[in-house]
């Protein structure tokens, strides 16, 4: 099977297997991990932040950020497709009890004057806008990134409202390698971030946040709560530190297979590819001209060895990764080539 689902589907390698079997542990509970400990360091400087917290997962990243930053009943903007909104169970309104305001943004970018429209003016019976969080790279949107002047503009006008700012940077790291922009510089732009080691980097496990000391310390306190105080958690994160060591300036090549699939792609009979949107490693197929639905489509290239996941409510999305070669990749075009063309009786 060539998996491109997605680029959590990756398993760890054997050197990463080994670097997490020699791990040094402790009990994180305490304070005790001197492997976590090291990870959140690493990821504290790398993000020129104070301080990082490791936590299980993207989700659990987010929902943490948004818990500390605001009070219930406090409204939330964020882009009509951004990941917090769509596929976190509503974990805004469960956990925090905040509601979510969503804004249309460009290929899942949103700008001043979307979030303007967003705040909400201060009165007694108005929820108050008190976060925006914004998703670099894009993950509904095909993986597009924001430049760091909008960005940077974004933060700017944020703060001037009195505003927070959350990034999830589930892949903050391809955004960095397809710009050409630090994590840091990424970071300034925001009061919190969270970044995942399970996407890209292929890490089994894991995602870290990042902020000031006294938000990071919050955050702690509400993971024991949202239950995610884990023990000899080093073992975990011994295999995000090898991957920040060793599966970053990789993702180069993955953006090229993105590419080179969404370059074959975008021209088949039933499929359109935005080529504007593929900067990193997702591409998100159109299918709604084809003869038959997403999932027809789905099935017959899962019976041909090939997996793709259902994308926007539009269609389809790939992702390629570091388990998948170019090879891979285009064997995997060539097989979606042949499919199409027989669906659509070509
Ligand atoms: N995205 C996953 C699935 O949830 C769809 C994927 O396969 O892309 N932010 C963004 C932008 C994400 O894409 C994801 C994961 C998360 C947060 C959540 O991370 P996890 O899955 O670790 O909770």
């Amino acid at each position: 099977m060539i998996d491109l689902r997605s680029d959590t589907v990756t398993r760890p390698s054997p050197a990463m297997r080994e670097a997490m079997a020699m791990a040094d542990v402790g009990d994180d509970v305490f304070g005790e991990d001197p492997t976590v400990n090291r990870l959140q360091e690493q990821v504290a400087q790398l993000l020129g932040k104070e301080a990082a917290l490791y936590v299980p997962s993207g989700t659990m990243g987010n929902q943490l950020c948004i818990k500390v930053h605001t009070h219930p009943g406090d409204e939330v903007i964020a882009e009509r497709g951004s990941h917090v909104f769509n596929y976190e169970t509503a974990g805004g309104a469960f956990l925090s009890s905040i509601q979510i305001h969503t804004v249309d943004g460009e290929r899942g970018r949103l700008d001043i004057e979307g979030i303007t429209r967003a705040i909400r003016p201060s009165f007694y019976y108005m929820p108050r806008t008190r976060l925006v969080c914004l998703e670099n790279t894009h993950n509904r949107a095909g993986g597009t990134t924001y430049s760091l002047e909008r960005m940077k503009e974004v933060f700017a006008f944020s703060r001037e409202k009195g505003l927070k700012l959350h990034l999830d940077g589930a892949r903050l790291w391809n955004a960095c390698v397809a710009r050409g922009v630090s994590p840091a510089a990424f970071a300034a732009c925001a009061d919190s971030v969270s970044v995942c080691l399970s996407k890209g980097l292929g890490a089994p496990v894991g995602s870290v946040i990042a902020g000031a000391r006294s938000f990071i310390d919050e955050a702690r306190h509400y993971r024991k709560i949202f239950g995610g105080g884990m023990r000899q958690a080093g073992i975990l994160a011994a295999a995000g530190l090898y991957a920040l060591d060793h599966n970053v300036e990789r993702l180069r090549e993955d953006h090229e297979k993105a590419a080179f699939l969404a370059r074959e792609l975008a021209t088949l009979p039933g499929m359109s590819i935005d080529l504007e949107t593929v900067e990193t490693n997702i591409v998100i197929i159109d299918v709604e001209r084809a003869s038959v639905s997403p999932a027809e489509i789905l099935s017959r290239l899962r019976e041909r060895g090939i997996l793709l996941s259902l994308g926007n409510y539009l269609g389809l999305r790939a992702v390629t990764h570091l388990d998948v070669s170019m090879k891979d990749v285009q064997q995997a075009a060539s097989v979606v080539r042949d499919v199409m063309l027989n669906l659509q009786g070509a």
